[in-house]
């Protein structure tokens, strides 16, 4: 009996759990670029060109491996992948639809209803790719308060044996973020990233994006990403000989013009199964055994891996749905229109922002400490910044964007992620980059025209929710530092944060080339 096969745009993964039992002589796959996948959120332009030149050219990899692929194109103008399924159905008449879960409880639950919709049998396998399934982490998280990342690592390290002697960690300690971490210096050597994928298909579907979504966020060329396994790969050998031995020691900093410093960029491919996750840690441990890299490096970049990026899923499909709409901090305030436009005095958020735009990539710090903690100090509405970054980046899926943002980032969860908030001031931007160099405004100032407004904002922050961080071990003793201010700084302080936002909304009601922030 013939099933039909459906596979998702971030499921290009040969071996998938939809093909398992499957034959090439009797089944079909259906692969579809569909206008609600397109348009749930405001995608990067970028993203859109990379998924669809992805998808074609998987398809094309299946066909000349003998499958039958149905494949629907965006011109054809299909609304939705139920649509999609429904036509396929008619046309092919399989007995059964097979699919592997989706990543996102959005499509997840949409899915639940096809038996009745498409009235036929509806099968959804477990996704394989990821190294802990949903019910592991469940149990994991089983009767625990808080959610530890670093306590779930150890177990995966344990399960996977990476960098594992028998029972106990290689070099005698689990973690070596102590050696990693420090700021650059500007004329620091960077490796340059492979240019981007550059073929027929891909100039397809350019021309494509470019005519179907003129408005949509960020800049589509230069096209920076690889479009096919064998790129990603290529991309994944670059990483291990040129960026992974320096990968720990600048892992936290920031240097202006400077996008990729030794980071993987292997996000996107990871996430649309054009890399398995398990495969690159253990040639990153390989690196390491052969004395090509450092073990604080090497393990620094695994626990990215197989600790974070396990960790942050297992934490949605443990809290969703009810997790999208937390707010802890009761957070209110639009997030400033800048944050579509790069155009803010503040160098750091001008950097970080113009940089997304232009490539959908910023590294994890330029995310959580410069966008992220930002938006926090303001107190914006998680929503909408949830929103900003389902959109704004190439690797951006809700399974592991939605905890980074509302847990890590915005501490909307009350803590459940972070044990503490990721607010900081002005010297922390002063420290880890060479933004503020470039900035009119004076990371060391406090008050009056040229004062960083991180610092006033930063401190309004803390002052706003005192109470709740006074109970909290690792925020007490700033909150005794703000009530030892006095009086009169601290009025001035929380003045200068009240009219940073005031401004803001100004700016925001302000018509195209209204004067930046403050
Ligand atoms: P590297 O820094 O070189 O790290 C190597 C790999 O580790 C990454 O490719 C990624 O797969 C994994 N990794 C590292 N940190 C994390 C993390 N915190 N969570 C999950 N995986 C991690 N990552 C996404 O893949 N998609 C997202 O939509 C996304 N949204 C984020 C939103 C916020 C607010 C924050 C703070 C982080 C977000 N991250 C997201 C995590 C992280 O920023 C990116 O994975 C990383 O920047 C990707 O670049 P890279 O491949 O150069 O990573
Ligand atoms: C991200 C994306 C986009 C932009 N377009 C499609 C599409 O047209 N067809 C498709 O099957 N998948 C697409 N995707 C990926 C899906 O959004 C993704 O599978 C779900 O969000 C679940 O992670």
């Amino acid at each position: 009996q013939r099933r039909l096969i459906l596979i998702l745009g971030d499921q290009l993964t040969p071996d998938l759990s939809a093909f398992d039992g499957a034959d090439p002589a009797r089944d079909v796959v259906l692969m579809a670029e569909v206008a609600a996948e397109a348009g749930y959120v405001d995608h990067h332009r970028q993203k859109l060109a990379l998924v669809f030149a992805a998808m074609r050219h998987f398809a094309a990899e299946l066909r000349a491996a003998g499958w039958t692929v149905d494949y629907r194109a965006l011109p054809e103008g299909l609304a939705d992948l139920a649509t999609a399924a429904a036509e396929a159905i008619a046309r092919h008449r399989p007995a059964l639809l097979i699919a592997t879960e989706p990543g996102e409880y959005r499509l997840q639950a949409e899915m639940e209803g096809w038996e009745d919709r498409l009235g036929l049998p509806v099968l959804i396998r477990q996704d394989r790719r990821f190294l802990c399934t949903r019910e592991d982490f469940a149990a994991w998280a089983e009767g625990r308060r808080t959610l530890v990342m670093e306590h779930f690592y150890r177990v995966m390290r344990r399960r996977t044996g990476l960098l594992m002697e028998g029972e106990a960690p290689v070099g005698g300690r689990w973690n070596f973020d102590a050696e990693n971490r420090k700021p650059a210096r500007p004329s620091l050597f960077l490796p340059a990233p492979l240019p981007g994928a550059d073929d027929p298909v891909t100039r397809e579907v350019l021309a494509l994006v470019a005519d179907r979504f003129p408005a949509s966020f960020g800049a589509l060329t230069p096209f920076r990403w690889q479009v096919t396994r064998a790129g990603a790969e290529a991309a994944r050998d670059r990483f291990l000989t040129e960026a992974l031995p320096h990968f720990g020691e600048t892992q936290d900093a920031m240097l202006a013009g400077q996008p990729w410093m030794h980071h993987a960029l292997l996000s996107p491919y990871l996430n649309l199964g054009l890399l398995d996750p398990l495969d690159l840690c253990s040639r990153a441990e390989a690196e390491w055994r052969a004395g090509r890299a450092p073990l604080a490096a090497v393990e620094g970049f695994i626990r990215q891996i197989i600790g974070w990026r396990e960790y942050v899923r297992g934490v949605y499909w443990l809290k969703m749905p009810g997790y999208a709409a937390t707010n802890a901090l009761d957070a209110r305030q639009p997030l400033p229109d800048f944050y579509w436009t790069g155009r803010t005095d503040m160098a750091c958020l001008s950097e970080v922002i113009g940089q997304t735009i232009a490539t959908g990539y910023a590294n994890h710090i330029q995310r959580l400490m410069i966008a992220g903690t930002y938006a926090l100090l303001i107190g914006a509405d998680p929503v909408q910044v949830h929103r900003w970054y389902l959109g704004v980046y190439v690797d951006a899926y809700e399974w592991v964007e939605l905890p980074n943002t509302l847990g890590m980032s915005q501490f909307a969860d009350g803590g459940l992620l972070a044990t503490k908030p990721y607010a900081a001031s002005a010297a922390y931007v002063n420290r880890m980059s060479d933004y503020c160099r470039g900035c009119r405004f004076d990371p060391k100032m406090r008050l009056g025209p040229r004062a960083c407004p991180w610092n006033a904002l930063y401190w309004d922050f803390i002052a706003r929710h005192a109470d709740r961080w006074a109970r909290n071990p690792r925020m007490a003793v700033i909150v005794k530092a703000w009530a030892a201010k006095p009086a009169e700084e601290q009025a001035a302080l929380r003045a200068a944060a009240a009219a940073h936002l005031g401004a803001l909304r100004g700016y925001d009601a302000a018509a195209e080339g209204a004067p930046p922030v403050p």
